[in-house]
């Protein structure tokens, strides 16, 4: 029977983070911000262990003193292989939409059915590289009793630390992941010289082997082996992977032996970790050209010639560097003495803790940090780089009806915009396969990609015709690029990045767009994301024909395209064609029956109106088109959220963490702050697991990145001139941000007292004339290159 083991100290958090070791002063803060989470027991499961990634790799640790875990990741390992999806639409499509327009919905599903189900019509799992074992005390006959446990991460140092006392020695563990070296790094060390005995193992549940490739060192070699599945596609032997440890000790012995390095004696051990796959992003697919295991060997090869302690300082200061843009604080109590997970059990007991909103604000740009950016290629997918699943939950997809999106909310208003970049790399990259989709499936030009894509570049239409018959996954990516460069307004990335990929969207809607009974302009065959409606006769549907989200998304792209083809010069003809487009497409519409915004474009009645998708809010967040110029839309807007509240709390839908994410920012846009902090605690209350993950359930990363635009939003919008301090809570009452960033690339540092705006200060790395707004009070400052602009509480300049 193993003893209970952690008896732990009433000792104050802070004092461990100075021990001793070795004569290496070991300092829990270092160059961080004091923003932790933190814990006095290790992970029990997964959803507690902490993350740590680098963009291309990423590790969960869990801080177990007898057998420690990391679970790896690495971006592109995922099972399957390119395939070619698309039905061939060219025969039923003209019908389909006959079908559609006339109402018979029954008939056009029926040919959908038959005409645009693709094969296969489903894409595999992103699946984990393995796990490293470290096992301790496994030769003793009763566990020694542990003390003073502690195990944290830091967001600002990206180090995750487990120590813990027993029989007077000090152990203690640090993980983090280097961009810079494009390694994880392991190390441990104890207090006592000699005192480190322990095995490290390298592990996967399938496909793969590990054999020592050196005497210091392990390599794990597999190769993704699919089983046959109902309609997945191909089964066989798909990627190559592979994984390398790298191990040293100070002291004792180090040695490899199978799946294993055993390290005897030692005062401190350091391991460097890789992984690779032999997937190329060029090619969207698996390449045989590459060799994994000497990928792996090569970036091992490079670290090994730095010792751990410059690795170490050049980690903390490149993650610092992007991780200190931005500070928050909401004027709360410093509760970073109190465990992370009790502070939530105390928020879902009933309390407020604006520091756990402030923590979990920033966590969001710290996941952002480790799962989107160089060394990696590939954006966030729906656990961001974090599975530890070989069949994830939703194949830990891209999922592009809003979950993709809903990850790069973040990126640039929360002053991290180069982690957009693996967005637009990927956007950039289904222009290739999007084409067959767009002309095949949908006998368009341009190209499109439906509901979810995948590392391959699946475009087509997937899980069934109903639910994934969404051809506005292309546009809305298109628009997500275009608003990066409003952001940055970097001329280089619209001419060679984002005008390709929008003005080639655009040219897929409109070849796509048919006439309606009305003379107006319409999707046709579409779905309000995932939405079903009812037919007077008891029908019910997802298939229909422009759905209000889809011309939503259809304006917002016009007018994207025209505002950049006048920037660019664009063929004044073409922009001509455009403009009347956008003329002739159905307005967005008021129910009668509820003052909501109509959902589809009959005012059918929703199947499940507390549905946790609020697509035809699109207009209002993230889109603005909504706004309160409109007051009627702007009215039937906020019923339509309240509706769908009501619902859900009756239990019939909604609750999940990235739609209570998305209300967040809707109920900014809507100016009202009570109700974004009322969601932002039902997401602490039911919605956060105890490592601060967003629980869909289950884990999916996209709430936690909702979560973090949606607070920025509050303080600070910017898609119509720059508005501070739009939806302040009333609990809000005092606070102060620094480094947001608004669409103009403007920096802006607010300070708030007694809920009142104290000061603003804003800067551009370029002349410009912005509109400012403030309450009640409106009005146009000009902004010169470099140069700090500071306002007070009347938006009156300050010397
Ligand atoms: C959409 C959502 C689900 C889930 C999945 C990954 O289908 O409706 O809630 O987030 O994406």
């Amino acid at each position: 029977m193993i003893k209970p083991i952690y008896s732990f100290c009433k000792a104050a958090a802070a004092a461990l983070c100075f021990f001793v070791f070795g004569g290496i002063a070991v300092k829990g803060q270092e160059a961080g911000t004091g923003l932790r989470l933190w814990y006095k027991k290790p992970a029990r499961d997964w959803n507690e262990a902490l993350p740590v990634g680098n963009g291309r790799m990423g590790a969960m640790v869990f801080g177990d003193a007898v057998r420690e875990r990391i679970q790896l990741n690495e971006e592109s390992l995922w099972a399957g292989s390119k395939v070619e999806a698309d039905a061939d639409g060219a025969e039923w499509l003209p019908n389909i939409r006959k079908k559609l327009l006339e109402g018979d919905i029954r008939s056009a599903m029926e040919l959908s059915e038959k005409g645009l189900k693709s094969d296969p019509l489903r894409i595999r799992s992103y699946q984990p590289v393995g796990d490293i074992y470290i096992d301790f005390f496994k030769n003793t006959r009763s566990l020694p009793e542990l003390s003073e446990y502690r195990r944290e991460l830091d967001l600002g140092t990206g180090i995750a630390r487990t120590e813990y006392s027993y029989a007077g020695i000090r152990l203690t563990r640090e993980v983090f992941a280097s961009a810079v070296d494009n390694i994880i790094v392991v190390r441990l060390s104890s207090s006592v010289p000699g005192k480190l005995t322990f095995r490290l193992s390298l592990n996967r549940e399938q496909d793969a082997s590990v054999v020592p490739s050196a005497k210091d060192e392990l390599l794990m070699q597999g190769q993704v082996l699919d089983l046959p599945a109902v309609e997945s596609g191909p089964a066989g032997p798909h990627m190559k992977f592979a994984a390398r440890v790298w191990g040293m000790n100070k002291g004792g012995s180090l040695q490899a032996i199978n799946n294993s390095i055993f390290v005897e004696g030692a005062d401190e051990a350091v391991f460097y970790l890789t992984a690779a796959t032999d997937y190329n992003f060029e090619a969207l697919n698996y390449d045989r050209s590459i060799d994994p295991a000497r990928q792996c060997a090569a970036i091992l090869e490079k670290a090994r010639q730095r010792d751990y302690a410059s690795i170490k300082q050049d980690h903390i200061r490149e993650h610092s560097a992007i991780f200190n843009r931005l500070s928050l604080s909401l004027g709360q109590e410093d509760k970073d003495t109190i465990p992370t997970d009790l502070r939530l059990k105390a928020v879902k007991e009933g309390k407020e803790d604006k520091g756990l909103a402030v923590l979990q604000f920033q966590y969001g740009r710290y996941l952002l940090m480790g799962s989107s950016r160089k060394p990696g290629v590939l954006p966030a997918n729906l656990q961001g780089i974090w599975n530890k699943d070989m069949e994830a939950a939703w194949n830990s997809d891209f999922h592009t009806n809003i979950n993709l999106q809903m990850n790069y909310w973040p990126a640039d208003n929360c002053n991290l915009s180069e982690l957009f970049q693996p967005f637009t790399n990927l956007t950039n990259k289904l222009r290739g396969p999007g084409r067959i989709t767009a002309s095949k499936t949908f006998q368009s030009k341009g190209w499109t990609v439906n509901h979810l894509t995948d590392v391959f570049g699946r475009t087509a239409i997937a899980d069934g015709v109903g639910w994934g018959t969404f051809p506005m996954g292309g546009p809305w990516m298109a628009l997500q690029v275009w608003d990066h460069y409003l952001f940055t307004r970097d001329r280089q990335y619209l001419e060679q990045e984002a005008w390709p990929i929008i003005k080639e969207s655009a040219e897929f809607v409109l070849g796509f767009l048919v006439k309606d009974k009305n003379g107006q302009w319409v999707t046709a065959p579409s779905n309000s994301p995932e939405n079903t409606y009812r037919l007077p006769n008891g029908e019910q549907y997802m298939l229909t024909y422009g759905a209000t989200m889809d011309i939503q998304i259809i304006t917002a792209l016009v007018d994207a395209c025209l505002e950049a083809g006048k920037l660019l010069g664009e063929d004044k003809v073409l922009l001509a064609q455009w403009e009347k487009v956008r003329k002739e497409l159905p307005p967005v519409r008021v129910s009668k029956r509820y003052g909501t915004i109509q959902e589809w474009i009959e005012d059918y009645e929703e199947v499940e109106p507390g549905h946790r998708h609020i697509s035809h809010l699109f207009g209002l967040y993230p889109a603005a088109q909504i706004t309160p110029e409109q007051p009627e839309l702007f009215e039937a807007a906020r019923k339509t959220i309240e509706r769908r509240h009501q619902f859900a709390e009756k239990g019939q839908g909604f609750y999940t963490g990235w739609s209570k994410a998305w209300s967040v920012n809707m109920y900014a846009r809507l100016l009202d702050g009570d109700a974004a902090w009322k969601n932002i605690l039902d997401m602490q209350r039911y919605l956060t697991l105890p490592n601060l993950f967003d629980n869909h359930p289950p884990f999916q990363i996209d709430g936690n990145f909702g979560f973090t635009a949606g607070v920025a939003e509050m303080l600070l919008q910017s898609h119509n001139g720059l508005h501070f301090l739009p939806a302040l809570p009333n609990a809000w009452k005092e606070g102060d941000v620094k480094g947001l960033k608004a669409r103009g690339n403007i920096l802006v540092d607010i300070s708030w007292q007694d809920g009142q705006l104290q000061e603003v200060k804003l800067v551009s790395p370029i002349s410009q004339k912005v509109r400012i707004k403030y309450g009640n009070l409106n009005k146009t400052v000009v902004l010169k290159e470099g140069k700090p602009f500071s306002l007070n509480q009347h938006l009156l300049k300050k010397k």
